[in-house]
């Protein structure tokens, strides 16, 4: 029996006809939101996204990093049904072959994005070294003791859930953005600053204050003009003496 011949280029990786790949980045014209890349300081913001995944692990989880760094959340964590952020966003700005779920694969760009979405994870667990994956109530195949499919040999999604370089055999290079500082950081600073600022001023005040006057004791004569001298006194006494 007859082979068949390799798929030609620009075919689906199923094997079926398609399209040449196809890309349009920010070229949908009906969705503003996704006609932007995702910023540095996203990646900043869902780093700190402090729990792995929470109910219902699924794509309407808040404050969950798994959920947040896939894009179904704010880059800070929050849900939003419009929002469209992270690896999401990266996908749907292509526009084209690599915004289409199922043909994805076929953009080159998708080993970019994925490894890069990777590496974001792998700072993630380095970042947060208690975090814990679901035990249970997970969609299937996606608590922790469950095998990840189609992985052969078999192997658990917490056998998976360890940084890069600790048994994976690679690891990542990347300057990672530090997240801006918000105003309640600025108003918090400012206000802490200005205390010290105030208790060094009272400080220096004080210790001014206090030294001057120690100066002016030491040189106070033991008998000054406010007391009566004794000249003063026996004159007195002897002009007591002389009415007397
Ligand atoms: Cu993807």
């Amino acid at each position: 029996m007859a082979s068949l011949p390799p798929p030609a280029a620009g075919t689906r990786h199923a094997g079926t006809e398609s399209t040449p790949i196809r890309r349009n980045p920010a070229g949908n014209v009906a969705r503003p939101m996704v006609q932007k890349l995702p910023e540095p300081q996203d990646i900043a913001a869902c780093l700190e996204v402090t729990t792995f995944d929470t109910p219902p692990f699924y794509s309407t989880s808040s404050q969950s990093f798994r959920n947040t760094v896939e894009g179904y959340s704010a880059p800070e964590g929050t849900y939003d049904p419009v929002v469209r952020s992270l690896h999401n966003l990266a996908h749907l700005f292509l526009n084209g072959t690599g915004g289409t779920t199922h043909l994805s694969p076929n953009d080159p760009i998708f080993v970019l994005l994925h490894t890069f979405t990777d590496a974001i994870f792998d700072e993630w667990l380095r970042r947060h070294p208690a975090a814990v994956y679901p035990l249970e109530n997970a969609p299937i195949g996606h608590n922790r003791d469950y095998n990840m499919v189609p992985f052969w040999p078999p192997i658990t999604n917490a056998e998976m859930f360890v940084t890069a370089p600790e048994n994976l055999g690679y690891s990542y290079e990347a300057d990672w953005p530090s997240r801006p500082v918000t105003l309640t950081e600025i108003i918090t600073i400012a206000v802490v600053a200005a205390l010290i600022v105030v208790a060094v001023i009272f400080a220096i005040t004080t210790c001014a204050v206090r030294s001057k006057t120690y100066k002016m004791d030491g040189r106070q004569p033991l008998l000054g003009e406010q007391y009566q001298r004794y000249d003063d006194h026996d004159r007195h006494s002897d002009k007591t003496q002389s009415v007397v």
